[in-house]
């Protein structure tokens, strides 16, 4: 499928999705979606790639949120629609069997904000700017944000940042744990790779058993939690790539892992 709202790069097993509609400061429409849905099930399907990046074109967006201009002439039934198709989508990235970071180099705002918050974690440059300003729209985050953002960062801050509206500036964010590292603007894809690079030399199961364990614990209460992560370690310990790293480790070498 050749895509015009985004673009995609895979490059030494890493991918690089750059939302690219600069012009709308890379606003969430249906194509921008249904593009990204198909990206991701690409992404899914290719046993080389082992992280995935997502960033915004243009210097001042990551993604301005969903488009106003579609939104807004929607009808009840067909905002539901669009609404949860979007948060299948957010949702399929946050399931993806690899990790994701965001890499977050302006505007996060609404849907921007709240596909940020799907990802694995958050990398930012020190001008981006985070916020669920939807209610200044006389809407409210329709994917996912009333329940990402609280989790995250607490349900006060979020209700908080949900009721005003208000724009976070990225150190701001970093406080509140929202964003793990900030960086100057353009040493930010930089960063953002250097880290992929040294996540994409583990092991492709163990780095989903650790994604998978996170997600679902988080879900859980702490005796599931423990239940589930007992099931992933003993499915882990298992498989060739950890009879390698442990092999390696006693033979004084570096462990090289097949994803298996
Ligand atoms: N949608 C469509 N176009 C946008 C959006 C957007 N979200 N954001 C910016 N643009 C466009 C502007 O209209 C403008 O276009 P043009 O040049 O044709 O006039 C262009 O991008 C540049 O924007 P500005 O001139 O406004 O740039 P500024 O630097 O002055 O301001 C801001 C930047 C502060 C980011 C400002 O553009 C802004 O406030 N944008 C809207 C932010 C927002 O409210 N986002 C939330 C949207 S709603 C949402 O995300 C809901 C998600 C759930 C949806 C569920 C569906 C049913």
């Amino acid at each position: 499928m050749a895509y015009t709202c985004i673009e995609v790069q895979n490059e030494a097993g890493i991918a690089t999705i750059t939302f690219n509609r600069p012009k709308a400061l890379n606003a969430l429409n249906g194509v921008t979606l249904r593009e990204l849905d198909d990206a991701l099930t690409a992404i899914a399907a290719n046993d080389e790639i082992r992280v995935l990046i997502l960033t915004g074109g243009g210097d001042k967006a990551f993604i301005a949120g969903a488009d106003i201009t579609e939104i807004r002439q929607l009808t009840p039934l067909a905002a539901r629609r669009f609404s949860g198709f979007g948060q299948q989508v957010i949702d399929r990235l946050q399931h993806l069997p690899i990790p994701v970071i965001a890499a977050v180099n302006g505007f996060a705002l609404g849907g921007g904000c709240e596909m940020a918050l799907a990802c694995d974690f958050i990398y930012a440059a020190e001008t981006a700017t985070f916020g669920l300003p939807e209610i200044n729209l006389g809407i409210i985050p329709g994917f996912g944000g009333t329940q990402r953002l609280p989790r995250l960062i607490g349900a006060n801050m979020a209700r908080e940042m949900i009721y005003t509206g208000r724009f976070l500036p990225a150190r701001e964010a970093l406080e509140l744990g929202l964003v793990n590292r900030c960086f100057p603007a353009d040493q930010l894809l930089a960063e953002a790779r250097k880290t992929a690079t040294q996540i994409a030399s583990k092991g492709r199961a163990s780095l989903q058993a650790a994604k998978d364990a996170v997600r679902q614990g988080l879900n859980a209460d702490l005796q599931t939690g423990l239940a589930i992560e007992r099931d992933a370690f003993a499915l882990c310990l298992s498989s060739p790539d950890a009879q390698e790293g442990t092999s390696a480790f006693i033979e004084k070498r570096k462990a090289v892992f097949t994803g298996k």
